[in-house]
This record gives structure tokens, sequence and C-alpha cells, in this order.
């Protein structure tokens, strides 16, 4: 029997908001995940932050860290044959012991993974035109050096999907968008063609598994690694957080598509007239749980399942 999820007042989870697991090394804090390092494998905890206009906002989002976990771990899954990924099948008696004091922070919400050496570049994949992709087309014509048909609007079907790196921006900023020959200098040719061919391929399983759910997989993107030489999927995988999903019953080339999961965050943050500084806002109650259903329904959406795992999904030591 699955966790119920669903359920409201007392029987509703606090946010986690972040993570302590004591002398345990944390190896990165990101906007939403925290990475802790165990020797050659690292825990990868997804906290119930939300991040919009760039700001980690005030308020967590119950559940938020175990539904996009659990929905990276069903795609990973899906995708097994397309490609290998970085999950540990078991962790070790090392780490198991090393993290017993903290498993209220982890379970359910956590990723084991073996530490990859990554491509200092993120995988884009766009099927629509949206985001800086529409923004780099109005401006050139094309993106990431990549000709489009003239008379795009935004949010339209491109022809095929293209291939659109980007280089990571450490410093809290964007990612830049990058032509494929500076992809090629800052990797080689030969990872650079790789990894094209794999973030398509991914790309035509996922929106075809979404398509069937009533969901357009406008975008998203990977990040990739090297683990004894092979190429494997990193970080978290075609959750809403790395992805456009749109309802494909509301889709409306035109304009830009109303946020699967944020929009009402973003709608609130609009009325209230946040100069988009921080310190960022907390979020009414009602913002909250209608956020929250939003996840869920994306959850139970892409994997056909009603409920979250049970917490315990490392086994105890
Ligand atoms: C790695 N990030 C992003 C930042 C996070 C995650 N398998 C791996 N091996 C080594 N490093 C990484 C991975 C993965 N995936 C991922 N940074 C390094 C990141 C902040 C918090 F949870």
């Amino acid at each position: 029997m699955g966790l119920r999820i669903g359920d409201t007042g007392s029987s509703m989870n606090a946010a986690l908001l972040t993570t302590n697991l004591g002398d345990i090394p944390l190896t990165a804090r990101g906007k939403v995940r925290d990475l802790y390092a165990v020797g050659d494998e690292l825990l990868f905890i997804a906290t119930d932050r939300i991040s919009a206009f760039d700001h980690v906002l005030g308020s967590g989002i119950p559940d938020k860290g175990r539904i996009l976990t659990q929905l990276s771990h069903f795609w990973f899954d899906l995708l097994a044959d397309t490609v290998p990924n970085h999950l540990l099948a078991a962790p070790s008696p090392e780490l198991l012991a090393k993290i017993a004091p903290y498993r209220s922070q982890i379970d359910g919400r956590s990723m084991i993974v073996r530490r990859a050496e990554m491509f200092p570049v993120e995988c884009v994949v766009r099927g629509y035109i949206s985001g800086s992709g529409w923004k780099d087309y109005r401006a050139t014509g094309s993106v990431c050096g990549i000709g489009l048909p003239a008379g795009l609007r935004e949010s339209d079907k491109l022809p095929e999907p293209i291939f659109t790196p980007a280089a990571k921006i450490n410093t809290g900023g964007h990612d830049e968008n990058i032509s494929y020959a500076a992809m090629v200098e800052a990797i080689g040719a030969e990872y650079a063609a790789e990894l094209r061919r794999l973030t398509l391929s991914i790309y035509a399983k996922a929106s075809e598994h979404a398509a069937s759910k009533g969901l357009i997989l406008a975008d998203t993107k990977f990040e990739f690694g090297l683990v004894n030489g092979k190429i494997v999927l990193a970080d978290e995988v075609l959750t809403p957080d790395s992805s456009r999903y749109w309802p494909a019953a509301s889709y409306a080339p035109g304009g830009p598509q109303p946020s699967f999961d944020k929009q009402y965050v973003r709608d609130y943050l609009e009325s209230i007239r946040w100069n988009k500084q921080a310190p960022a806002p907390s979020l009414p109650e009602e913002v909250i749980d209608k956020t929250r259903e939003k996840y869920l329904e994306a959850f139970r959406l892409i994997t056909g399942r009603l409920d979250l795992d049970e917490p315990a999904d490392i086994p105890a030591p």
C-alpha cells in the first residue's frame, strides 16, 4: 500500500526547506536540491523548496521533493533501454550507517548516485519554441545557431525537435545558450555528437509517453557525466523543475502557455507586485495547497500511480 497523498489538514507533512546531515559533507546546495558526498557515492536530496522568478521562496510545497524524486525514478526506469543512468542499485553499508540518524530528511526524496565526471553543458531539447528559445528566435531568427522557419509564433511546435545546448553559469545566473560548435570546442566532437544523439532519442521516448497521457513535453534539459569512461544520464530527469509540460487540451500557440505547476505561484507574486528582489515572499496557504495539487496531478498523470512510495525507499541498515 502506497503512502496516501492528496490528503489535507493534519495528515499533511510539513515542508522540508533545508537539510542538515551533521558531519556528512555537503557538496552542493542548489536552489531546490542538496547534494552530499559519502566517498564515491552521492546523496541527492530534493527538498520542498520552490523557486519562481529566479528566487527561492519563503514557503515550501509539502511533498514536492518526494514527488519530483519519484518522477525522476519513473523516467530513469522508462529510459533504461535508451540510456544508462547514475543511480546506484544498492547503497554501501558504509553509506547506510552514516545516514541512519538522518533518515527522516532523506526517505522518499533522495537518490543515491555514482559520482560522475560531469560534462560542463546542459543538454536542452526543444520540440516547441518557448522561453529563451523564443527570445533568441525573435532576436535572431535562430536558436543556438539553428536556423528556423520564418513566421513561428510563441509556443509553436517546431518542424522537428532541436538540440540547443547551454553553458552552465555557476553564479546563480541563467545558463547561456551556445552553438553546437561551442559545445564541440568544450567537450570534443565525439562526446558532443553522442550527447546530442542521446538527448534527442530520450526526448522522442519521453514526449511520446507524455503525449499518451495528454501532456505536451515542450522542452527539457539533461545533464550527463562519465562513470568509468561511460556516458550516463545524471541529475534529475523530466521533472516539472527541469521541463516544460503543457496540458494538450488547452494548448494555444500564439503566446506563452501557463506553467503546469507554478502558475498559481506566479499569479500570486504578480498580484502582490513583488519587485523580484530578495527577500522572496512566503505564499498563502491556498497557493501552497493548489500548487501541491498540480505537482500531484503531474505525478499521477505521468506515472499512472495515485500514491507516492512508502518513505522507506532505501533499505534499512
Ligand atoms: C552533480 N550537480 C548539480 C547542484 C544538487 C545537484 N552523478 C554526479 N556526480 C557528480 N556530480 C554531480 C552528479 C549528478 N547528478 C550534480 N552538481 C554536481 C546539483 C546542487 C544540488 F542536488
